[in-house]
């Protein structure tokens, strides 16, 4: 049956078009089943050209794939025209309902210009490539890329100027060379949203969450946890206060941005040796273990594949084996920060990672199987339906078993540490270094979309790009610039996702979640006892749980697929503050009232000591000093 209908176009004309809306719901059910198998083909031809320049990185591999990516949109327009000659959003069946939503909501793939579309996907290849071929030099013999060799630099280096040449020189490879391309991205971005019907591109990243209130829910969430990172922050403050001396920064203020062991001061990890609350403990740092035992990139990977075949869930396929990329080949530029590929057809699925033997790359590495494996479950959905619950689900899975797995019992049993102990000041020193990967995590997952919808939302121009970065690093993460920055300056892209667009707020989304599904796969385990002491292991009852969620993709709203596996319908802080308990405790004893900081950034003077600038306040009081000092002498 067909259904006559007036549309009314109010563009820049008042135009009326008469037209027949298909209401067919058979028909319906035809074309998207037919779409399915044209978006299956189109997506593996795209993915296998970004899989080939990812791996390899040459002009040639760009153009392949940025052809491609045009491929790929025009295939995608032709199938919102097409959908929406059916008149969708009355049909009965709330699926096929929700499948045509997903056909005609193409991004910027709707951007109407095609010489447009294809400058946008050039600009966003020239950024990728610009960071992921970016070397430091150090000195005229001692270049550096980022992987592994600036990486480890932070997490081993205690040297401040070292430390802090890398981190100015890293900023000067990357974002500065950036800013002008992302000006004019973020203008194209946004003319090919609105073609979608969204306001501006941050609109549109936020749709996925299918939640009116989803900012001000994660301003609530960020704020019932800030509490437990502004005690982190000042106890780690005062370490390395002790440790740089108390004359580089403030004992009230921010943190030096290159001191927290890791190149954006995101997670703080690498600085465990020096934080660790009871030194006489064994080490729960398993990296030297593994480098004993002889570990391998791709034993790394067969031990989280372990765990997840333990739980009932999916091995790795053959193909898996076969194709990823596990390690940094030495032959060819590649893009080193890991991810995991659906390729789309059903059978192909990989990891490329520039693995390095360390506890920190084992996290990487099941975070990364998280992905693969929530590809593997939902591979039989449609297309549209392939993909986490929210973005944030995506992220979780991974960490989720890492929870487990990092337990010093799931380590020993593993074999990677040896008779554990279990005290009170064991517990304090676990649950220390897991603060610094979670909780260190926090305002830095939080703050790069407050930074990137603002500027998509055009609150901030090019001119305040840089002014705009600080103002949310030094107030959230409480960290400050070691040296003065300026608009000549762009921070934020030196940052991976950035330059890759890739949306954020999903790991914060996604570092909350997490401790939900812990709690609740653990309950599902019946294991009682702390929650930071569970490990789901070889639990199958945990693992069909886990299962029953990801099989479904995307295919119901998020809170329907949260509520299976945790009878909750909406993110909440309870089981992370749960988790860190007695640590939390244990950080309010150590600072009293030593926390916080002002919001605002130091001025540059007091921030900067070795700085030559001297401001209005200070060179008098350094000429009343030159002029004492020469009377002292002359007397
Ligand atoms: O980018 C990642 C993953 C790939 S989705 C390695 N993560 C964020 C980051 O590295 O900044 C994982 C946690 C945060
Ligand atoms: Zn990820």
């Amino acid at each position: 049956m067909e259904m006559k209908c007036v549309l009314v176009f109010l563009l820049l004309t008042t135009t009326s078009v008469l037209c027949d809306l298909i209401t067919d719901e058979e028909a319906a059910k035809q074309f998207a089943d037919d779409v399915n198998i044209k978006a299956e083909e189109v997506n593996f031809r795209y993915v296998s050209a970004a899989w080939t320049y990812n791996t390899n990185i040459t002009q040639e591999n760009q153009e392949a794939m940025v052809a491609e990516s045009l491929r790929l949109a025009e295939f995608d327009q032709e199938v919102a025209h097409n959908a929406s000659a059916f008149f969708w959003t009355n049909f009965t069946d709330t699926n096929l309902r929700r499948i045509f939503s997903r056909l005609v909501d193409i991004g910027t793939a709707a951007m109407p210009d095609t010489e447009k579309l294809e400058r946008l996907n050039h600009i966003q290849s020239e950024m990728r490539t610009i960071y992921s071929t970016g070397e430091v030099c150090l000195s005229e013999s001692e270049c550096l890329p980022l992987d592994p060799d600036l990486t480890r630099l932070f997490a081993e280096s205690r040297d401040y100027d070292r430390l802090l040449a890398a981190w100015q020189g890293w900023r000067d490879v990357s974002g500065k060379k950036m800013k002008d391309l992302y000006e004019e991205f973020v203008a194209l971005s946004n003319e090919a949203i609105l073609a979608n019907g969204y306001e501006d591109t941050g609109a549109y990243w936020r749709s996925w969450y299918d939640t009116p209130t989803f900012e001000e829910d994660l301003v609530d969430l960020f704020e019932t946890l800030k509490p437990l990172y502004v005690n982190l922050h000042a106890y780690t403050r005062k370490k390395l206060r002790e440790l740089y001396g108390a004359d580089k920064f403030p004992s009230t203020g921010q943190i030096p941005a290159h001191l927290l062991g890791n190149m954006w001061a995101q997670t703080w990890n690498n600085l465990y040796d020096v934080l660790e609350p009871y030194q006489n403990k064994d080490s729960i740092d398993v990296t030297p273990e593994m480098i004993r035992q002889n570990f391998t990139a791709i034993k790394m990977f067969e031990v989280s594949d372990e765990f997840f075949e333990s739980l009932g869930m999916i091995k790795m396929p053959d193909s898996f084996w076969n194709y990823s990329m596990l390690s940094k080949p030495d032959d060819r530029d590649v893009v080193c920060h890991a991810s995991a590929w659906d390729f789309y057809n059903r059978q192909d699925f990989r990891v490329k990672q520039c693995t390095e033997i360390t506890m920190e790359d084992l996290i990487t590495v099941h975070h990364e199987m998280g992905h693969i494996e929530y590809f593997l479950q939902y591979k039989d959905q449609p297309v549209v339906y392939r993909g986490g619950a929210n973005p944030g689900f995506h992220e979780a899975v991974g960490d989720v078993i890492s929870l487990s797995v990092q337990t010093p019992e799931h380590l020993e049993k593993i074999g990677l540490i040896q008779n554990v102990t279990n005290d009170n000041e064991a517990d304090i020193n676990f649950l220390m270094r897991m603060a610094l990967q979670k909780i260190a995590f926090l305002p830095f997952g939080y703050l790069i979309d407050q930074w990137r919808w603002s500027v998509f939302s055009g609150e901030t121009p090019k001119d305040k790009y840089n002014e705009k970065w600080w103002d949310l690093r030094c107030k959230y993460q409480g960290v400050s610039p070691p040296v003065t920055r300026t608009e000549e300056d762009f921070d934020p892209a030196a940052k991976f996702h950035i330059p890759n667009n890739t949306p954020y707020i999903r790991y914060f989304v996604s570092f909350v979640i997490q401790f939900q599904f812990h709690r609740a796969l653990c309950n599902a385990s019946e294991q009682s006892g702390p929650l930071h002491h569970c490990d789901i292991y070889r639990n199958q009852l945990a693992g069909t749980k886990l299962s029953d969620m990801l099989k479904l993709g995307s295919s119901l709203p998020w809170p329907e697929a949260m509520m299976m596996v945790s009878g909750e319908d909406k993110m909440n802080g309870t089981a992370l503050m749960e988790y860190f308990q007695p640590l939390t405790e244990w950080l309010q004893e150590q600072n009293g009232n030593d926390i916080g900081w002002e919001d605002a950034c130091p001025k540059p003077d007091t921030k900067d000591p070795s700085s030559s600038n001297m401001n209005v306040i200070s060179l008098p009081l350094f000429m009343a000093a030159v002029l004492y000092s020469l009377l002292k002498i002359r007397n």
